[in-house]
């Protein structure tokens, strides 16, 4: 269906009664709903709806560069220089060679394209799910800025309680490539300090904010009372957002993309961010399915495959599930 903002979106609906909108623009989830029709995941009350800028909420697709990747490989550089060369260092260099990001804006230029329908999506479980399958292929004026041919395949699935979406990045260049890779996962949340997130306690994480070093999490959960701009690295499959006030659990589960980014602007930043409003920061989260420390690496024909779900519990978290 068309948007009141002339944006083309597929909604998706299940018996339960949830519903899930993904815009053509981006591939991006910008609502999921609840039962209950309550919202799930934020969007900015100054999102700009027009394209090339991107929509700042719901489910943005970062690719074939999320911001974090530079600094990331420049640490390497150094720790490589002071060690043995190794399987990690090989890689590295085929990345170094192959990456060539170029003139790429901060988070790609995934989540600034129109992407169309998928005509020939891979098989669907037969379920009781409802899904949407969409496709970004490069085209030449892609390649100028980032010179390599992809395609780039995302599947929504919605049932009840859960959101799954599945990235699929295929090689159809000639010569390999690396990328990095987000799925940006803007949730809505009652109040920010009254928030935790658990499952990233332990970790090494870099913090975008103090000198982009390397620290170790010594909380045994994250909790919000200031800006937090971080990229946790190889975490556990699981992590859960804990809305105490809402008294609701948003569990994501991730493979394929092992580091996870944790950002909330603040007041501060929120006033410098123009598509963002002064007090929107207090009703989000992101907590994003990363893949940056290690970019992956495809050669000609081979296909790289991700998987995110978001589920949501009401009530308290039980860390058994
Ligand atoms: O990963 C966090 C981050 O890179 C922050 O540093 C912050 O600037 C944010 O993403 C927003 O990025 P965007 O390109 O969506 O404005």
């Amino acid at each position: 269906v068309q948007g009141s903002d002339g944006l083309a979106k597929v909604i998706l609906h299940e018996p339960a009664g949830s519903t899930a909108e993904v815009l053509l623009y981006g591939g991006q989830v910008i609502s999921w709903k609840n039962q209950r029709r309550e919202e799930l995941l934020f969007i900015s009350s100054k999102a700009f709806r027009k394209p090339p800028k991107a929509i700042r909420g719901g489910i943005p697709v970062c690719f074939p560069q999320v911001v974090a990747l530079l600094t990331l490989l420049c640490r390497k550089i150094k720790a490589t220089f002071f060690s043995t060369p190794s399987a990690p260092f090989q890689h590295f260099m085929l990345v170094q060679q192959f990456g060539n990001l170029g003139a790429l804006e901060q988070h790609g230029f995934a989540r600034n394209k129109f992407w169309s329908l998928d005509p020939d999506p891979a098989p669907l479980p037969p379920t009781n799910q409802s899904s949407v399958d969409l496709l970004l292929k490069s085209t030449d004026q892609d390649t100028k800025t980032w010179p390599h041919s992809f395609e780039l395949r995302l599947r929504v699935t919605l049932s009840a309680g859960k959101l799954t979406l599945i990235p699929r990045v295929r090689n159809t260049d000639s010569k390999p490539f690396s990328f990095t890779f987000a799925l940006r996962n803007y949730l809505s949340v009652s109040d920010i300090s009254e928030v935790r997130v658990e499952g990233l306690e332990t970790l090494d994480y870099f913090d975008n904010l103090n000198r982009k070093e390397r620290f170790t999490e010594q909380a045994d959960a994250i909790t919000f009372d200031g800006e937090i701009d971080r990229a946790y690295l190889n975490t556990p499959t699981k992590i859960a957002v804990i809305d105490h006030e809402k008294k609701r659990t948003i569990v994501l589960r991730k493979e394929g993309m092992p580091d996870a980014v944790v950002w909330n602007p603040w007041d501060k930043k929120a006033k410098q961010l123009v598509d963002l409003g002064d007090e929107d920061y207090q009703k989000m989260l992101c907590v994003d399915s990363v893949a940056v420390e290690t970019p992956i690496l495809l050669k000609p024909c081979e296909e790289w495959k991700g998987r995110q779900e978001l589920s949501i519990i009401s009530s308290s978290y039980c860390s058994g599930q």
